[in-house]
């Protein structure tokens, strides 16, 4: 069988250093002051989010894995259901680590599938490249490297196959409530009737246990916060004294809704790419939601965007969730 091995970027990664600098200039900007958490993800990011992940107090990777090593066939058997070939488009697939269990499995089974990972870190990928090269040599798999919705695009270009989109590690999270609404309206409208979703959904829990995975005691995550500073001061010639900025989190159990800001200590003012922006003593910036759902949440996303849940699989400690939507 001939390993087909392409990697797809899209056009606006060219741009993508004037996009970065329009979306920071323009969130800065707002009342209160927003930075979107996706730019997280730099060389750095994403070697601080290896560390977040190892951390005894983020529950939420081991979960996952609790799921996808220990229910693999049940994972399996809903994905080749009647045996057509189909391509498995894994949206924020980061290194892999969690599918790479799924990937061994379904090709064991012989199951007829090309991998379709995406994410927006060029440098993650190529870390999934050589995972994937190294444990599965004889895996079909196109990399897309770009924003989610233009991938996907990309891949329906690509191919006509019957799609599973994989939306793991509560990803989705990452969004407010009505925007990953919105998100996964405009992920039906991409696919067509009879495709599959797995989305991964961090589940309300004890309030302290979600907060500590947010709040650790060695400043992982202010340091993956604060990296975006620093990104901005690399990449955008920002002169931002990131000592003058402290990481705050917050939990509210009612919304379910993890929130994290970045204070500034004292009345400042910050360049970037020549534009000033001032901050004063006490002023938060809003950095990143990690929205955790109940199982009514949960059927609520689905129902309201036209999708059909089929199955709900959790780890054995019953804090995370996946579920399969039929389109
Ligand atoms: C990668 C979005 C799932 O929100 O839990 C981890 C990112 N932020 N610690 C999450 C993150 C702070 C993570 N996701």
């Amino acid at each position: 069988q001939l390993n087909i091995e392409t990697i797809y970027k899209n056009k606006e990664a060219e741009h993508s250093n004037d996009q970065f600098l329009n979306d920071v200039i323009d969130g800065l900007q707002q009342e209160p002051k927003h930075l979107q958490s996706k730019y997280f993800y730099d060389k750095r990011g994403d070697s601080l989010f290896q560390e977040i992940m190892a951390m005894p107090e983020y529950y939420l990777t081991r979960c996952e894995m609790d799921i996808f090593k220990n229910k693999t066939q049940e994972l399996a058997s809903i994905l080749m259901e009647n045996n057509t070939p189909f391509d498995l488009i894994e949206l924020g697939a980061g290194d892999a680590s969690k599918s790479l269990h799924l990937l061994q499995f379904l090709k064991k089974s012989n199951a007829d599938f090309t991998y379709m990972p995406i994410d927006i870190s060029g440098n993650i990928l190529s870390v999934l490249d050589q995972k994937l090269k190294t444990n599965i040599p004889d895996l079909d798999i196109t990399i897309l490297e770009g924003d989610y919705f233009e991938m996907l695009k990309k891949a329906s270009r690509l191919s006509s196959r019957r799609k599973a989109v994989l939306f793991l590690g509560s990803n989705i999270g990452n969004m407010e409530f009505e925007h990953a609404s919105d998100f996964c309206v405009e992920l039906r409208k991409n696919l067509n009737k009879g495709d599959i979703v797995l989305v991964g959904f961090d589940l309300k829990k004890d309030p302290k246990i979600i907060l500590n995975a947010y709040n650790d005691p060695k400043g992982i995550t202010a340091a993956f916060n604060l990296n975006l500073l620093e990104r901005i001061n690399r990449e955008l010639q920002g002169n931002f004294d990131v000592k003058q900025f402290e990481h705050f989190q917050n939990y509210d159990p009612l919304s379910g809704a993890c929130r994290s800001y970045l204070v500034s200590l004292e009345n400042q003012k910050v360049t970037i790419d020549s534009q000033a922006i001032d901050f004063a003593k006490d002023e938060v910036v809003y950095m990143e939601v990690s929205q955790k759902f109940s199982t009514a949440d949960m059927e609520e996303l689905a129902v309201s965007s036209g999708f059909q849940t089929i199955n709900t699989i959790q780890d054995s400690k019953e804090w995370f969730a996946d579920t399969f939507w039929l389109a």
